[in-house]
């Protein structure tokens, strides 16, 4: 397989609410949306997730862009690939830009897909065509709206709730939701926001029983994780510190955490992310996979990898619809009984409508 044409669709998505956390808030996405066609035509589509600002890690969409149109793009095109496995080999001579790489990676395992007549779920050796979804609600202005927000969650049957930490906005949320709401599944994010001068803190959310602590501490730390997961019972989940195989490997070697929040991007793309995958099954460390309030071509890729035997616990996979008045993808992803049916269809399995992404475009860059 060859590339012979990739297309970078920017397009601006207003979210249907503002998205808040301890580092910022988004209210209109960048999405860019990758379409690469390979020597015989064959379609496939790649997301960059990165967001305007550089919070979440150190990517944006700009540089995304830039990743791609200047390196990574280039070094694919009109170049034989045996296998998408060879993408992530080749992009080793890349350091970082995580985002950039996962965006083109995973087009090319969408042809790749394609050519092989099967469901990219398939393709990566996934087995569950059935995923458990759980939804992670952002930072409210109060607790009513919060209560209001989770009742509603529940009422569409999502599996688990998360909701977003920071100082002064933990114990106190985290025991109300509590006390409303019961034993629901409950864990809470904090995007990085506390340090090891918190530890009285962290201690006293042990009392709620929360399914476990993602990224409480810093975004590239796993010593301090570990210090932390010895002192507290709450299962500490790593995000933004986990970003590949050498990673996960050292915070296994250092006992970090006990959960991983996988997401494709984070990692530099499905060959990696299959990867960190197949380590935390032999390592016994639960997998479930995370979001970066993508879109639908995005999300078709984080369903796929959700369908791995290790993604054990619900992931962050919601419904298009609690995102985006409208999705770039027919039909919209949709939870039913807290779950979301893969698709059998080949690749990716979901239209884009590019008829939408020349609406929601504000530039269409062609590299050929
Ligand atoms: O930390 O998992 C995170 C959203 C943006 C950036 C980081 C995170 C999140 C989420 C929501 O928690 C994920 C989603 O619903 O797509
Ligand atoms: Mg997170």
């Amino acid at each position: 397989m060859k590339l012979t044409e990739v297309t970078i669709y920017t397009l601006k998505m207003r979210m249907k609410s503002p998205f808040v956390t301890s580092f910022g808030t988004v209210r209109e996405k960048t999405v860019l949306v990758i379409k690469a066609k390979d020597e015989s035509g064959v379609i496939g589509w790649g997301e960059g997730v990165a967001f305007d600002v550089p919070w979440y890690t150190e990517e944006t969409a700009k540089t995304t862009l830039h990743m791609l149109e200047d390196y990574l793009i280039p070094m694919l095109l009109h170049r034989e690939l045996a296998h998408p496995n060879e993408v992530n080999t080749l992009f080793q001579s890349i350091r970082r830009n995580n985002m950039a790489k996962a965006a083109i990676e995973g087009a090319v395992w969408d042809i790749y897909a394609k050519r092989n007549h099967q469901p990219l779920y398939q393709a990566i050796g996934g087995v569950n065509n059935q995923i458990d979804v759980g939804v992670s609600i952002g930072i409210q202005s109060n607790n009513e709206t919060l209560f209001e927000m989770i009742e509603k969650r529940l009422a569409q049957g999502y599996k688990r709730i998360k909701v977003k930490i920071k100082p002064g906005h933990d114990i106190d949320v985290v025991g109300a939701i509590r006390e409303r709401f019961g034993q629901i599944l409950l864990m809470a994010d904090a995007n990085s926001a506390y340090t090891l001068a918190d530890l009285s803190v962290l201690k006293q959310l042990d009392a709620f029983d929360l399914m476990m602590i993602e990224q409480p501490l810093a975004y590239d730390d796993l010593v301090e994780h570990a210090e932390l997961q010895k002192a507290i019972k709450t299962p500490v989940c790593l995000d933004e510190s986990i970003t590949s195989l050498a990673d996960m490997k050292r915070a296994v070697t250092l006992g970090s955490c006990q959960v991983v929040n996988l997401k494709i991007a984070r990692v530099g793309g499905l060959t990696e992310a299959k990867k960190i995958h197949d380590y935390c099954v032999a390592h016994h460390i639960q997998l479930w996979c995370g979001g970066m309030l993508e879109a639908g071509v995005g999300r078709a890729h984080a369903l796929a990898i959700s369908s791995l035997p290790g993604f054990t616990m619900p992931g962050d996979t919601a419904a298009s619809s609690n995102y985006w008045y409208e999705d770039i993808i027919e039909p919209e992803v949709t939870v039913e009984n807290g779950q979301i049916t893969l698709l059998e269809q080949e690749g990716i399995g979901y239209r884009v409508k590019e008829e939408l992404l020349k609406e929601y475009a504000v530039n269409v860059k062609k590299i050929d």
